[in-house]
């Protein structure tokens, strides 16, 4: 990790059902009708177009905390505590002194969400997607929540994968991890569905495959970047490089996401 800033999209993916136990532990907690969010960090907005699910550690603890009297954030606590320097709990310059100051409700371990459904901004899964177990998910990176997109991202292509094979291991349905996955950008090297083609081609067999994984999320993103081409959405047919910035602007203008730094 370098010094420079990493600017992300903070994505708003709103519930729609809670998992049994996050619903009894958050009963009385959050007023009547209040929204709750997911809030995954990505540096890819122009692929949510081709999300299938969100992942959590489901051993990282997770905070609860309020924005205002109707909403509230499903995020890290390290992660909330950015937030509060970053304008996006208090309105005014008053930033919390310690942690105990962050405005949180109440506090989730991972397990306990998964298979909540949420509603994923521009996914093409309207109906919404659902919250599934990811053990690479680190606790000091972004918001410790990571939206999947298997069609372009390596990491969370193995884990969709893995996930279907062993669904009753992780305690989840199958069905859960076997959305459909849309092509969203074509490249000339790797096809229209850049991740699948890379973790097959490397033999890729888990999302325990780190170094290979390191290598095949390089190859996707640089490729993507400069040489993909929108198959999807407004900006269809334009160059990803273009449509990126475009992306992430309409994203934040419609109330959908926010930047982050860190
Ligand atoms: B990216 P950087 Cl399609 N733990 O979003 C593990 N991974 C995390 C994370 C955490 N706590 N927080 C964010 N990330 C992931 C989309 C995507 C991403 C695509 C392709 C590549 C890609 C959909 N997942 O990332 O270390 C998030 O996944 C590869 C660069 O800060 C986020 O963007 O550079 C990216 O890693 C941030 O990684």
């Amino acid at each position: 990790e370098g010094v420079a800033p990493q600017d992300y999209t903070a994505l708003k993916l709103k519930v729609k059902e809670w998992a049994p136990k996050a619903a009894e532990k958050i009963q009385g907690k959050i007023p009547e009708g209040a929204s709750v969010y997911f809030v995954p960090a990505t540096l890819r907005p122009e692929t949510m177009y081709g999300q299938t699910c969100c992942f959590v550690g489901p051993k990282i603890n997770y905070g609860v905390f309020k924005v205002s009297e109707m909403e509230y954030y499903v995020v890290t606590k390290r992660a909330a505590w950015n937030m509060a320097f970053q304008g996006i709990f208090f309105k005014s310059d008053s930033f919390p002194r310690d942690a105990s100051e962050l405005p949180a409700v109440l506090e989730l371990v991972g397990s306990d969400v998964v298979g909540t459904l949420v509603h994923a901004p521009l996914s093409i899964h309207k109906e919404g997607v659902r919250i599934l177990p990811m053990e690479s998910v680190l606790p000091t990176k972004g918001t410790g929540v990571v939206t999947s997109v298997p069609s372009d991202s390596p990491d969370d292509y193995a884990t969709v994968m893995d996930l279907a094979k062993k669904a009753e291991y992780y305690g989840i349905k199958k069905e859960w991890a076997e959305l459909e996955i849309p092509p969203i950008i074509q490249t000339p090297s790797y096809g229209n569905i850049t991740a699948k083609y890379l973790v097959e081609k490397m033999k890729i067999n888990s999302p325990k495959d780190a170094k290979q994984l390191a290598e095949a999320k390089d190859l996707a993103y640089k490729e993507g970047y400069y040489k993909g081409t929108m198959l999807i959405g407004d900006f269809k047919g334009e160059p990803v490089e273009s449509a990126k910035p475009k992306v992430r602007e309409a994203l934040i203008k419609s109330g959908e996401a926010f930047e982050y730094a860190e």
